[in-house]
Parts: C-alpha cells; structure tokens; sequence
C-alpha cells in the first residue's frame, strides 16, 4: 500500500499548533545559544538509514516464532514496507538485501519499484551462515576460515554472486558477516583460520569494481561460543588493511560484551580512515536487536558524538559511513519498532549535532573535567524531539510518523492483502 502526501499533510494539520509551540521554544533557545537551527534541520534532512530486509517481518528466538501478519513475504512486498517507512518518515531512504533470501527475479521492475518509493539499495548482505537447499558443500564448520578448500571455494564464490547481483541493483557495497568460529577448545587453529579468512576476503575483493566497497562485521560470541575468527574491531581492522584500501570494518552495536566503550572504538576506526558502516540496534545483554536508542540512550549520544566529530576533522578521509538499522524483532509490530529506532537515531544524531565542540576542546586542554562533563550533557539533556519531528515535516513526512500509521490502520491492511499467517523469508 501507498500512504499519499494527503494524508500526511492532513493528519499533520492536527498536531500543527501544539508542534509549533514546541518547536518556536527551541528555535529561540538555539538563537540565544547561536546555533542556527535550519543547518541543524538540514542536516537531519539529509541523514538517510537504510532498512535491512530481514527487519521487515517478525524473527524469532531460538525457540519460537509469532508471526505478526501481513509480512511481506516477497522483495516486493519488501521494498514497499521500506517504502512506507521512507513516506512516512522520510529517513529511510535505501534498502539493504541479503542474498539468498532476496534474489530479485526481473532486475528492471525491482529497480523500478524502489524508485517509485525514492528508495536506492544499500550494501547487499552474503550469507554463509546457513546451508541452502542443493547447496553441495555445508557451512557447519564455516565458511571462509574453513579447513576444506572446497568449502572455501563454495563461500568466495557466492558473495561474488552476491556483488554481481548488486552490481546490477546500484548497490556500492557488500558486507559480509561470518558465523565462523568454534564452539570448543581445540576445535580450531586460531592461525590457520585467520589466514583461511584474510585469502578468502583477498579473493572477493578481486571481484569488487573500484567504487565499491566491502564491509567486514565483527561480533565476539553466537553462533560460535569458544571463538570467533572475527571476535573484535581489532581483527576485523587488520583484515581490512590485510584486505586492500576500500575494505572497512562495520560497527554493529550488538556486537560488544557489555559496557564495551563503543564510542572510542568509532573514534579510533574513524581516524584510521576504516569505519566502513554502522548497524544501528540498542541491547541489554548481547546482540538482542532492541529498539535504537532504547536501552543505552546516552551511549548513543556519545557514539554520534564522536561520529560527528569525525566528520567534521576528516584527516583521515574516512568514506562516508553506511548507515543501517541491524534488528530482528519478536513481540512489536516491526515498521513501528523500526520507526521508533528512526527516531531514537535522529535524536540522538541531533544532540551530537550541537555539542559546542569549540567549548569542549578547549575544556579539554585546559583538563577542566568538570566542564567537558557540562558541555556534553548540555546537549545530550536537550529535548530535541520537536526539531526531528520539523525535519519530517519540512520533508513532506509526518509529525508523528506512528500515530498515523496506526491512524491509517496500516497493519490492518496488509493482513487484509497479505493474510495473517504469510512468513517473511530470512532471519
Ligand atoms: C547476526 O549477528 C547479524 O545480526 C549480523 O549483524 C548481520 O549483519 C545480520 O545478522 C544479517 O546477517
Ligand atoms: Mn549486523
């Protein structure tokens, strides 16, 4: 279904004078505090996230699975959710694919489709996770790092598949996460699988045309519980330099034991010129895909922080990163949780946007920690919930992107079109 620009300016019209109340009181704040606030609106125009496939429909745990209804169970069906998203937001402007649960049957349509939503594609995501039907070789033990060149072989050649297929998309991109690893001491040569994974990575590359780029993810545990043959930024960094100059490491939130300073790792990667993209999710034990900005609010502010900070002194010439939302969503709607972590990201982007940077330098020379304290949470404690929610409206999206949506009834329809018990492919 399509949500017309009627609708949204109509349903706008409702919260138009209690929005501009909120929003005139932060415009003169930021007046007296010098901050020009349509640079800062535009800025927030411009920030686009991509929606990953897979988020579109309800995952599962390991032990049960609650459809939702009405999931798309086609890429159609996909690229129109993401559109909706976009429309209604108007911060989701790509789609990232996973190949092979999304291979597109007639190139041209599916191209024409996501125009039709204003939506380009993303990196597209390699699977060797799991074992696919007629598949000859299995990925039990791994993929890249396994001890059979065959298997090797097998895994280099489908993200390769994978590459071409974006090619033929417009994606610039791929990223490439591996379950390898091992589940009991012994099982692996640390060394050996290494290396398996550098020559492997080296071989993709080859297949990779000059203006793309490959991003290689990183994650300390699961599947795997003994190791990961990429636990670690560190390792993740070292493949991409062992890799060739536009292979860089991608950041998934979940992707860090407990209170692992995010924040300095995103600074360093940035200095180094190798933050390839960013996988947006909030978790309280592991990679638990919660929703953005949900459980670890300040944290994400000090990620943006340094993220913006990174723009802004760009010695290094550090690409612009990808932008992505990583989940997996079990018990809420997944386009509203969706459109909750858009929110959560633009807030948190927009309170990174006016830390006074020039103030917190110089409170750092001077080692007044009291006022670097100051400085950032002065930011971090504004409520800039009106001026997202300006940003949408300035780009023809709503005021309150889930009130309409569920003022639209949206979820009804689709089950209307797509029935209650249709399964989303993927996670
Ligand atoms: C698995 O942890 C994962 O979340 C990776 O982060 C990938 O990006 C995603 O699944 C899709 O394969
Ligand atoms: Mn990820």
């Amino acid at each position: 279904m399509n949500i017309m620009i009627e609708d949204i300016h109509g349903f706008n019209e409702r919260f138009l004078t209690d929005h501009t109340r909120k929003f005139n009181f932060i415009e003169d704040q930021f007046n007296r505090a010098h901050i020009n606030v349509q640079d800062i609106i535009e800025r927030l125009r411009t920030f686009q996230v991509a929606i990953p496939s897979w988020a579109l429909g309800s995952g599962a745990t390991r032990f049960g699975r609650f459809s939702i209804g009405g999931e798309p169970a086609t890429l159609e069906d996909k690229i129109d959710d993401a559109g909706l998203l976009h429309a209604l937001t108007r911060s989701a402007g790509s789609i990232s694919l996973h190949i092979p649960w999304d291979i597109p049957g007639d190139i041209d349509a599916i191209k024409q489709k996501a125009a039709a939503h204003g939506l380009f594609f993303d990196a597209v995501n390699s699977n060797t996770f799991q074992d696919q039907r007629g598949q000859k070789f299995s990925y039990k033990f791994g993929s890249l790092c396994h001890s059979s060149g065959d298997v090797r072989q097998q895994a280099i050649e489908h993200n390769v598949e994978v590459v071409e297929i974006g090619k033929a998309l417009g994606s610039k991109s791929i990223t490439i996460w591996l379950a390898d690893g091992s589940s009991f001491p012994g099982q692996h040569d640390f060394r050996r699988a290494y290396q398996y994974t550098q020559d492997s990575l080296r071989e993709i590359y080859k297949s990779l045309p000059g203006d793309w780029r490959m991003f290689i993810e990183y994650k300390p545990y699961e599947p795997n519980f003994y190791s990961m043959v990429i636990p670690d930024w560190g390792t993740s960094l070292s493949l991409a330099e062992g890799t060739g100059v536009n292979a860089h490491t991608l950041v998934d939130l979940g992707h860090h034991l407990p209170n692992t300073n995010i924040e300095q790792i995103v600074a360093i990667l940035m200095m180094k010129g190798r933050l390839g993209g960013f996988h947006f999710n909030d978790s309280k034990y592991g990679d638990d895909d919660l929703t953005v900005g949900n459980i670890h609010p300040f944290q994400l502010f000090l990620i943006f922080n340094e993220l913006i900070r990174g723009i802004e002194n760009n010695t290094s010439q550090n690409p612009d990163p990808a932008w992505m939302i990583d989940a997996s969503h079990n018990l809420k709607d997944p386009l509203e949780d969706l459109m909750q972590s858009l929110e959560g990201i633009n807030i948190a982007f927009a309170q990174a946007l006016i830390v006074n940077r020039k103030a917190l330098r110089e409170a750092q020379e001077k080692n007044d920690v009291t006022r670097c304290q100051e400085l950032l949470q002065e930011a971090y404690r504004t409520d800039v919930r009106s001026l997202v929610a300006e940003a949408r409206r300035q780009s023809n999206g709503a005021i309150d992107p889930i009130g309409l949506y569920r003022h639209l009834d949206v979820r009804k329809q689709l089950i209307g079109k797509r029935g209650k018990h249709g399964f989303a492919t993927g996670l």
